[in-house]
């Protein structure tokens, strides 16, 4: 973790807040950014790798310890109504959607891999600036801003890498099948740098990001909040992933050693193969079109029911699955990454804007985790002089993140106002939706 300090200005306020809020002051104010992805998307719940940077965006959180097991919550943003509950074995969730899951998860995660009665309660004041639904990961910053302040107000600490694991594994009580990359890069982020990630084993390498290109982040006005639609879509994505492992292993019979854990294995298990190969071989196999979970279970000589329960969450008997196209976007997204990573450290920024759009159009056409939306969006970037634009997180509205000279970004900004934001109402009600954002250190902790 870096010692970055937040915005002073924010900091104050924050420990004022809590003063009269909770009666006494915090012992520290933890800082947890957003990122945005540059590249690899819907990767890393598939064991392959992606490439965010933490952006200068944060949630704080201040924190003073309890003696007792009492956990009190309060957020600077008034439509968070405050929460409070008790640190126990199994603790059970608010309503779906509650912004006190995310704390409660934290919690969760932290009793299930420290024991579960070691940690007291605190109370918490949360404030933060990253636009929630916006695919920039403000859940993950409150889930491992969360997770550090209970752990300062606990006196305790736990290694940077396996901080980033158990956060991870902790997001999913509130139901998304995430991978890890958020926790991740809010954890092990360094300013100027974006951050190769690569899991089984979790892995990260800095890219030094050259001062002369701008990143700049577009809201679609569209949230797509983990906890409503967004959500059933994106598990539906990890399910279809499964199903193309478990063809996959029918295919490659004897020649794989192994079931396969994720589609990210096939690199690990043939290190001499191009994952591309493997798309092939499906796509070979495969009617292009979408498949019922029968025919699938057919073809892997499986029964259905069992297939179901051995992809998880998310597979309904009427829903169809798009194997072909959903692995190939994956296993070409993997490769984009390895080229992104070498574009970016040479600064070849032609080279880069190529591989985002190239990303975009795989999100888009074979992930289908695009929208009419960001795809107005996405042309109206292009023609505002975007040299790179996709969509960056899960999708399915959200952001998109836009490659630009860094003397650019102004007139680009101008651009988008007049050409997309503009004729929009929802641009006005929701404030900046527009802005650059500069690659920031991973969280901090400030002892008040
Ligand atoms: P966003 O959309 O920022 O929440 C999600 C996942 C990531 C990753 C991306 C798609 C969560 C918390 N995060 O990010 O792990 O899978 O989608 O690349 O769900």
């Amino acid at each position: 973790m870096s010692e970055l300090a937040p915005p002073t200005d924010r900091v104050e306020g924050l420990v004022t807040a809590f003063a009269s809020h909770f009666g006494r002051r915090p012992q520290v104010v933890v800082r947890a950014p957003g990122r945005v992805n540059l590249i690899g998307e819907h990767t890393d719940y598939n064991g392959l790798p992606v490439l965010p940077m933490a952006i200068d965006r944060h949630v704080l959180v201040a924190a003073a310890g309890r003696e007792d097991r009492r956990v009190r919550l309060a957020n600077a943003a008034a439509r968070f109504a405050p929460r409070a509950y008790q640190l126990q074995a199994g603790i059970r969730r608010f309503a779906p959607g509650d912004w006190g899951n995310y704390h409660k998860a934290a919690a969760q995660g932290l009793l299930s891999s420290l024991g579960p009665d070691v940690l007291r309660g605190g109370d918490f004041l949360i404030d933060g600036d990253i636009p929630p639904g916006a695919g920039l990961s403000s859940s993950s910053a409150l889930v491992v801003g969360s997770t550090l302040a209970l752990l300062a107000v606990n006196e305790r600490s736990v290694p940077p890498l396996q901080l980033a694991e158990l956060t991870a594994a902790a997001e999913r009580y509130v139901g998304t099948q995430s991978g890890g990359m958020d926790q991740a890069v809010c954890l092990l982020a360094q300013a100027g740098h974006a951050l190769r990630i690569d899991f089984d084993p979790l892995r990260t390498h800095p890219v030094p990001v050259s001062p002369g290109y701008a990143f700049v982040v577009c809201h679609s006005l569209v949230a797509a909040e983990k906890s409503g639609a967004a959500r059933t879509a994106y598990n539906s994505r990890v399910v279809e992933c499964r199903l193309a492992c478990r063809v996959l292993e029918c295919l490659l019979g004897a020649s794989l050693p192994r079931p396969l854990a994720h589609l990210g294995e096939l690199r690990r298990l043939f290190p001499d193969r191009s994952l591309a190969d493997f798309a092939a071989i499906l796509e070979n196999a495969l009617p292009p079109r979408p498949l019922r979970l029968e025919e699938i279970a057919e073809l892997v000589g499986t029964p259905r029911e069992r297939l179901a329960a051995a992809v998880g969450h998310g597979a309904r008997p009427s829903a169809t699955y798009a194997l072909v196209r959903r692995a190939r976007h994956v296993l070409s997204e993997a490769e984009r990454v390895d080229q992104a990573e070498t574009a970016l450290a040479a600064a070849d920024w032609l080279d880069l804007s190529a591989l985002m759009d190239a990303s975009h159009a795989s999100c888009r056409d074979d992930y289908e985790v695009s929208s009419p939306v960001l795809e107005e969006l996405i042309a109206a970037a292009k023609a505002a002089g975007a040299h790179g634009a996709r969509l960056t997180g899960a999708g399915f509205g959200g952001c998109t993140v836009n490659m630009l000279p860094a003397g650019g970004a102004s007139l680009f900004l101008a651009m988008m106002e007049r050409s997309f934001y503009q004729q929009r109402p929802a641009a006005q009600r929701r404030g900046e939706h527009a802005f650059v954002v500069t690659p920031s250190a991973g969280a901090s902790v400030i002892q008040m």
